[in-house]
């Protein structure tokens, strides 16, 4: 990583003409497997198209499975206990970033390299102007209209100026509550919805399932308005409730999708598609009735792990799917390497750029995120290491658990305690050791050994 071209692009140089333009598209609490690609019951067909002329990171999380958080660290490049903004509280960000400009975004460094810069949408840390974006505009509408038409303007003066550019589209959708129009809930209403084999109604007890405060589940729901269907829409959620949420959920997916569709046929008829590294990732996953739970805050699957692609018509492989562990916080460097400006030393992700050219070859061994100031008590809350087989989780409660994601994708068998499983429990407590000693985790360490 550095200033020079990356190797692997021998013709991305350093002119305005070679640079690539970025568009980020961040959608809001979409789960990993609420996309076409994955799942065929969701239909999105641009999303599914755009993804099948790039690369689908199969294995993405994000650094911690909340909105402010989660954003923070993709617009700094570190964990949540490194920046100050834990959960829902954007101060530790503003301070590090805005006051003491201690970190700077992607935004801030691409800007001083001749970009232009732009947002569109959900920033949920302040004005994203204080924090580098040159354009920019916040909107809270539940449909992203205003997102949408802000971007497009924006595009459209590229298109014209020609000058390299970030556009960050911070979406609201799917987040709750729910209002996709009728014509997006028609394409599910005859769909049999299979529930997940991990479906329950209420959560088993256990601090696994917190999502606030220890023993607190269903955090801040009971906030958010009625769905379109009059419903609230957090859990406990019946059966038949559950599979109503989630076609409103899919059909919300459906809608954004004709959306990002419509975005990219403008960038194709500015003739800058093929310039444009395009980036979709969710800011965290959401549990659908998963484990008894609604929202995200766990370090299950569900929550923790996101729908993720990027497609750029300078790639080398095309249409290809990499099943190793990534971070969202590694979207930071990549834009970094591929603009051939200097990564930043705070940095904790890694460039995906070696992954375009060998998809199989690991850039780590294990992935962390956490979720540690949900409830307003710094410390609580869960920490994760994922390695490609197993996962380690360790509660506020210093409760343990380990899975075998290769035989128990829906996490249902808690295999800490059994000692045939002993070495690999002991290895990934190191890891997670490691990396708390890293970013300054308050909370006791796993037990040794
Ligand atoms: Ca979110």
């Amino acid at each position: 990583m550095g200033a020079t071209a990356p190797r692997v692009f021998g013709g991305v140089g350093n002119s305005s003409e070679s640079r690539p333009n970025f568009l980020i598209i961040l959608t809001d609490d979409q789960t990993y497997r609420a996309i076409g690609y994955t799942n065929s019951l969701v239909q999105t067909p641009h999303l599914t198209d755009l993804a099948s002329q790039g690369i689908v990171f199969e294995n993405a999380y994000v650094a911690s499975p909340i909105c402010v958080a989660s954003r923070a660290s993709l617009l700094t490049g570190i964990f949540p206990q490194q920046h100050g903004s834990v959960g829902l509280d954007g101060n530790g960000f503003r301070q590090s970033v805005i006051e003491d400009k201690r970190y700077r975004t992607p935004a801030h460094l691409l800007g001083e390299h001749g970009y232009l810069t732009g947002f569109a949408g959900k920033s949920h840390l302040g004005s994203p102007r204080d924090y580098g974006f040159q354009a920019a505009e916040e909107f809270r509408d539940i449909d992203d209209h205003q997102s949408f038409a802000f971007a497009s303007r924006f595009l459209k003066e590229r298109a014209s100026d020609r000058k390299p550019f970030l556009f960050w589209l911070g979406a609201k959708q799917p987040h709750i509550p729910l209002q996709p129009g009728e014509e997006w809930l028609a394409l599910y209403r005859d769909k049999e919805i299979p529930l997940d084999p991990n479906f329950r109604e209420s959560p088993p007890e256990g601090s696994l399932y917190n999502q606030g405060l220890p023993g607190e589940r269903y955090y801040r729901e009971s906030e958010y308005p009625p769905d379109h269907q009059g419903l609230r829409s957090g859990p406990p959620r019946t059966r038949e409730q559950a599979i109503e949420f989630i076609r409103a959920y899919y059909a919300t997916i459906s809608h954004l999708d004709k959306q990002i569709g419509d975005l990219v046929a403008g960038l194709r008829q500015a003739e800058l598609l093929e310039n444009t590294l395009i980036v979709f990732l969710s800011d965290n996953g959401y549990h659908l009735g998963n484990h008894g739970l609604g929202n995200k805050i766990t370090m299950h699957e569900e929550s923790v792990r996101v729908p993720m692609f990027v497609r750029w018509g300078r790639f080398p492989a095309r249409g290809v799917r990499c099943r190793e562990l990534v971070s969202s916080l590694d979207l930071f460097p990549t834009l970094m390497e591929l603009a051939g400006v200097p990564a930043p030393g705070w940095l904790e992700g890694r460039s995906l750029a070696p992954l375009f050219h060998e998809p199989e070859r690991a850039i780590r061994e294990c992935v962390f995120s956490e979720c540690v100031g949900v409830g307003g008590k710094r410390g609580m809350g869960h920490r994760m290491a994922r390695a490609k087989r197993w996962k380690y989780i360790l509660t506020d409660t210093n409760e343990e658990a380990l899975f075998d994601e290769e035989s128990d994708p829906y996490e249902m068998r808690n295999l800490a305690s059994l000692a045939e499983h002993r070495a690999t429990l002991s290895g990934l407590r190191e890891e997670l050791r490691d990396w708390m000693t890293r970013v300054g985790d308050t909370h006791a360490p796993p037990p040794s050994g």
